[in-house]
């Protein structure tokens, strides 16, 4: 008898703002379709081309289904299967040898967001990895630049729903590829522009957004801190403030304005690029257009200057009252009001008094001891993460993975290559194979994910491992033996308003909540201030900077109160300069004349999918976007195989050449695998250095040179 398909309602697991609610369809216990749940508000009944056939992902005859021991050398990729048990007394042994001889603290966990659930996602292993007492690791790959630069300046709220942009009149997408890493705000965007919006791109070349735009501007990257101090100064000069606003709901008016003084049009024409006349008009039409919104993007943040830049671009909505239109204000990562324990996820309280936290952007640093660290690392485990991938200076992580004498542990749904260097390598389930549930940073939704179908193999999800592991080590906290369902009743606050009186219930029905904090089309969160800053105004000028510091905001270094990392910040929003560019460091730019920018691509979601052959087909093997004349002078052509260098590493790629590229810089887009790759990828050449707060990334400030390849 045929069996009946059977559906049950998802949510996509991946680092991306949409979160979007699935629905699965299962039959004879096989997943046979994914799709987009056309009730859920932001999803709209469609999917992204990464993931509209997810189903096919989880069949993918390459996944890891077994634990297995490394069979051949570090980086071969050989593995010979080994049963649950042995692979876990085989991570007892030698984790309990390494705290023997050198601390638990020689032990560091490394994982970012493979998975992004509160339940398998950022935080799984925090509670395991704290009561053994192993170093904490700070991660702040995306977005911590940013949220620093946010909560100094308006404090830990959401600010603008994406959905309120159906409202806008005018939009500013400000480094962010929506059309690419936002579609279905995209969609609200469009809506938007159909009835009668200007949408404004700010992005250093011609993305796909970009080309949709009403209006493209172009700064070099990693200025954006000028042309955001000149629309400062162009809204105060021109007296564009709403005055009462300002008054009434900031504080450090007039140091800012004294700050933007010296910002005008023509100053930062010379650092960022834009024409003077350019500037002013879109200060202007921002400043003039009722609900007028602003979007900045992750890459913003990507640079030495990134963060004051954002909390310049955080500034402007204040200045002109836009907070008190529905539609205007700021969508930033409005993650920071679901209503979850976070100290229950991490388990803060675990944490061994004085234990060191450790930054993972800086891996090849820690593992090759340059990062002058004591104890050294003996012991790596990587979960939810490709560090060869998405990490920077990547060779060296990769000589630092060579290391002999280092235990590295990978749960992976595939081989990549950082599970390549991996001494025990474990089997992780996909997302119709275990329950979640997942918080957005892109739209008010909690949303469901319901196990479907029973996991392939062996594979275990990562709550899963962690309860394994921590049965292993004889660790008896009640929540290391709770399955998913229980841990999701015992994360999530359920008496908070926002949840509304809601139950588990009520998800497994409906698959999704949007939070209580107001409907789209009327809300104005700080229409009249209510700013959760210390001040509860809108922090032009942050004395905060200068008490406390920079800092690394949650979630990046575990889901509890922000960490005070010492530096004394400047208390006002201003303009930076690059690290590496040719005007700020000449010396560099002798040798490596390019600023490269390497964005995330269409196809892949970061370093996932990058090894299925029909995505590589879709995306397009790596290419390296250059201008017309920098290639002429490089004697590049269409199509050429081309070699992009600097003092960390080289990858290569295929030239294409284009006039989206202004001269003097070179898009690479992220993602492809060193395996299936001529000779590495991109992050071989991107700097650890942070920027300038929340020890956000760099990857928009660095200098490379390009050439043909031999
Ligand atoms: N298709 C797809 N979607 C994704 C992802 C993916 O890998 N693929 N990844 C997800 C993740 S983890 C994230 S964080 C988001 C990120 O999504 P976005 O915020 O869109 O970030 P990026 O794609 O890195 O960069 C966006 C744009 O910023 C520009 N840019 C780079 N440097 C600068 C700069 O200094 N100033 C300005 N003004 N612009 C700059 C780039 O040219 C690029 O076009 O996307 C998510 N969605
Ligand atoms: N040059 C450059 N570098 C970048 C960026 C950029 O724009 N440019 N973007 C940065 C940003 S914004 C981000 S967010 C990071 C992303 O860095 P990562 O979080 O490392 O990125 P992913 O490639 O999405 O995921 C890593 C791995 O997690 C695995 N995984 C997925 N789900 C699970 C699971 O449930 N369990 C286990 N055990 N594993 C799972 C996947 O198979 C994948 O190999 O990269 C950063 N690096
Ligand atoms: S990757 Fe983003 S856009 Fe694509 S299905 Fe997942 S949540 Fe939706
Ligand atoms: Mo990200």
């Amino acid at each position: 008898m045929l069996q009946e398909a059977v559906t049950k309602l998802g949510a996509c697991p991946h680092d991306c703002p949409d979160t979007c609610s699935m629905i699965y369809t299962v039959e004879a216990g096989r997943l046979t379709e994914v799709r987009g749940n056309p009730d859920h508000p932001m999803t709209r009944g469609a999917l992204c081309a990464k993931v509209k056939d997810f189903d096919k992902h989880h069949y993918n005859p390459d996944r890891v289904l077994y634990p297995m021991r490394r069979s051949g050398p570090k980086g071969s990729g050989r593995f010979a299967r080994i049963t649950w048990d042995e692979a876990l007394a085989e991570v007892h042994r030698r984790f309990t040898g390494i705290i023997a001889t050198h601390g638990a603290e020689a032990i560091l966990p490394y994982n970012y967001l493979g998975n992004e659930g509160v339940v398998q996602g950022l935080t799984v292993g925090d509670a395991f990895f704290n009561r053994l007492g192993a170093t904490v690791a700070e991660k702040t790959f995306c977005g911590s630049g940013s949220c620093t630069a946010w909560l100094l300046t308006v404090g830990p709220t959401n600010g603008t729903d994406p959905m309120s942009f159906a409202q806008s009149k005018y939009i500013v997408i400000w480094g962010c590829n929506s059309v690419s890493t936002n579609i279905h705000h995209w969609h609200v965007v469009k809506e938007a522009q159909r009835n009668g919006a200007k949408v404004v791109v700010i992005d250093p070349y011609r993305s796909r957004t970009a080309k949709e735009a009403d209006w493209h501007l172009m700064p070099k990257p990693g200025t954006d801190g000028a042309l955001a101090m000149a629309m400062i100064n162009v809204i105060v000069e021109e007296g564009l403030t709403d005055a009462d606003y300002v008054a009434r709901h900031t504080v450090g008016f007039e140091p800012l304005k004294e700050r933007a003084a010296a910002f005008t049009p023509e100053y930062a024409e010379t650092i960022c690029g834009i024409p003077a006349a350019d500037i002013r008009r879109l200060a202007r039409e921002y400043a003039t257009t009722r609900n007028a919104a602003l979007r900045p993007g992750i890459a913003v943040e990507r640079s030495a200057g990134g963060a004051q830049a954002l909390r310049a671009i955080f500034s402007l909505p204040a200045l002109t009252g836009s907070w008190k239109d529905p539609g205007g204000g700021v969508y930033q990562m409005p993650l920071w009001e679901f209503p979850v324990h976070w100290d229950r996820v991490c388990r803060p309280d675990l944490i061994p008094e004085g234990t060191r936290a450790l930054n993972v952007l800086k891996l090849g640093e820690i593992l090759n001891g340059e990062a002058g660290i004591d104890p050294g690392i003996h012991a790596l485990m990587v979960y939810n993460a490709n560090p060869v991938s998405n990490s920077t200076e990547t060779e060296k992580i990769k000589r630092g993975l060579a290391r002999e004498d280092l235990f590295t542990v990978v749960s992976e749904h595939f081989v990549t290559d950082t599970a390549r260097y991996a001494d025990i390598l474990l089997p992780a389930t996909m997302a119709a194979e275990h329950d979640d549930m997942m918080f957005s940073w892109g739209h008010f939704f909690f949303t469901l994910n319901q196990k479907a179908i029973e996991p392939p193999g062996e594979a275990v999800s990562n709550a899963e491992l962690f309860r394994r592991l921590a049965r292993t080590f004889g660790f008896t906290e009640p929540q290391f033996s709770m399955d998913e369902t229980a841990l999701m009743e015992w994360y999530l606050d359920w008496d908070s308003h926002k949840l509304g009186g809601i139950d588990m219930a009520y998800f497994r029905e409906h698959g999704y909540y949007r939070l209580d904090i107001g409907e789209p089309a009327t809300r104005t969160p700080h229409a009249e201030g209510n700013f959760p800053t210390p001040s509860g105004k809108c922090e032009f000028f942050s004395q905060s900077a200068i008490d406390n510091g920079n800092f690394v905001a949650p979630p990046f270094r575990q889901m509890y109160e922000a960490q005070q990392g010492g530096e004394v910040l400047d208390p006002l929003p201003g303009y930076v300069p690059a690290n590496e560019r040719p005007e700020t460091n000449p010396g560099q730019a002798e040798r490596y004349p390019l600023n490269i920018v390497s964005p995330k691509s269409h196809g892949f979601l970061n370093s996932q999918y990058a090894n299925e052959a029909h995505k590589i087909r879709s995306q397009g093997e790596q290419a390296i976007l250059i201008n017309p004349r920098d290639a002429l002078t490089r004697e590049i052509t269409e199509g050429s195989l081309v070699k992009v260098f600097n003092d960390r590493g080289a990858f290569h790629g295929q030239a294409k050449v284009t006039d989206d590229v202004p001269p003097g810089m070179v898009v690479a887009s992220l993602g492809y695998w060193h395996s299936l790759n001529r000779g590495g990828a991109v992050n071989v050449i991107s700097s650890s250095t942070y920027g300038g707060m929340g020890h956000s990334p760099t990857f928009s400030d660095n200098l490379v040179q390009v050439g043909l390849a031999q």
